[in-house]
């Protein structure tokens, strides 16, 4: 549906800083190339009110979060890692004990609240996909199928920690989710959500970060004022280098926590995401992301014969395949080691998804590392198509082949 106003703040002046096109969403693999794939207006739009930048189309959020949501948490080993850092992070600065109730929204595969079991008295995970779901309670995760936001009248205890690692975004109801969080936070319990850092987004050149899934895409100055709303007050902040540079906040009810001397610091630094002229430099850097590589793509087809695939069925690959309009004639294959994802292909290109194992048989002249935020964990992985001179390519920030 067509948004006229800020989810965040209600005002009425969205104004369009990037239009990628009418794309499927990102992560509706097909089963069959011959399978049919809705496709959505893809425009970021910025709110001069509040400065929040979204998608000014909501996709139902039913429609991307399935029961077959093919993302799993737990596909790359940094991941991984990065949570179990959190976890003992958080339980030690918070001074948690078994006696501690602790949520996490879109909790995905469990990996994350993994790390709490038998740390704390109550976990849960509220997570709407069933596929991510059911493998979480397989792992011993409760798991809630259900959607956190106004549509949760009550809660098992209140929680003492509400986690939201790359959700907040997910939810087009940005204004329920943080009145749902407000309303069942313990009075001196925590609130931390990590998300990617709206200003790296600008900076980097990092659309393809834009998809459908990702309705809010954040920064602190769009934040503060949403949560005083709510009677949250954000108290800390903390820079990561998680999916391409994230922030991770720490919100109390207002009054609870004192506020650290950081919220200013990266306010300060937010100070660019004001003016209208940083987003005019960010539409002209996509497009020269853009036609920077399809020269790329024009020099290959100088090269006979040459094989370009690519690793890593990210959702930010698709939106950086759909918007160049790339077909499985340029990218022959794309590996991943989702099971959920391997045999299937990408929505719109219909670029073919398989194994490790099966693109290594391809013996790729070329491998573009879609998820290129995983750039090192990937070519540790793929080096040995260095046998046959192969390279890896990113395309984000500027193109690289090495
Ligand atoms: O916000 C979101 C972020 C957190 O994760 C979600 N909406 C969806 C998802 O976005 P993404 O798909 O762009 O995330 P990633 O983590 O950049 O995607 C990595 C892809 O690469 C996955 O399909 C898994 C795959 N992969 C792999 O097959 N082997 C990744 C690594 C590191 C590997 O070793």
């Amino acid at each position: 549906m067509k948004r006229i106003y800020c989810r965040a703040c209600n005002a009425c002046g969205l104004q369009e800083v990037l239009n990628l096109g009418r794309q499927p969403p990102s992560n509706a693999l097909l089963a069959s190339p011959k399978d049919k794939e809705n496709y959505y207006p893809l425009r970021l739009v910025h709110c001069r009110a509040c400065s929040l930048l979204q998608l000014d189309y909501d996709v139902p959020h039913d429609e991307l979060f399935t029961g077959a949501y093919p993302y799993y948490s737990g596909q790359s080993k940094q991941w991984v890692e990065h949570c179990r850092q959190y976890a003992d992070m958080i339980y030690q600065r918070l001074g948690l004990t078994k006696e501690s109730t602790i949520y996490e929204i879109g909790g995905n595969d469990g990996t994350l609240l993994a790390n709490f079991a038998g740390r704390a008295f109550f976990l849960a995970n509220y997570e709407p996909s069933d596929s991510v779901a059911d493998h979480a309670r397989s792992h011993g995760i409760p798991t809630v199928s259900k959607a956190w936001g106004r549509g949760i009248e009550q809660i098992a205890y209140p929680p003492d920690l509400i986690i939201a690692n790359n959700v907040m975004a997910h939810d087009p109801d940005l204004q329920g989710f943080v009145e749902t969080t407000a309303k069942y936070l313990n009075r001196g319990g925590t609130f931390t959500a990590e998300f990617p850092w709206a200003k790296n987004l600008i900076e980097q050149t990092q659309f393809d970060t834009i998809y459908h899934e990702h309705y809010s895409y954040f920064s602190l100055r769009a934040l503060i004022p949403l949560f005083t709303e709510h009677g949250l007050s954000i108290y800390d902040v903390e820079k990561l280098p998680t999916h391409g540079g994230s922030l991770r906040i720490y919100a109390s009810h207002t009054g609870a926590r004192e506020v650290t001397k950081h919220v200013n610091d990266v306010l300060h630094e937010e100070a660019d995401l004001g003016k209208m002229e940083t987003y005019w430099k960010f539409r002209e850097r996509a497009y020269s992301v853009r036609t920077e590589f399809e020269t790329f793509l024009a020099h290959l087809s100088n090269e006979y014969p040459v094989t370009l695939c690519a690793y890593g069925a990210a959702a930010k690959g698709n939106t950086f395949i759909n918007w160049l309009g790339l077909r499985a004639s340029d990218i022959a294959a794309v590996g991943d080691t989702t099971p959920a994802k391997i045999g299937k292909f990408l929505p719109g290109s219909r670029i073919p998804i398989v194994s490790e194992a099966q693109l290594m048989q391809y013996r790729p002249d070329y491998v573009l590392i879609l998820p290129w935020n995983w750039t090192q964990e990937i070519t540790e992985k793929l080096h040995c198509i260095r046998a046959w001179g192969g390279q890896f390519v990113t395309a984000i920030p500027e193109l690289k082949v090495f």
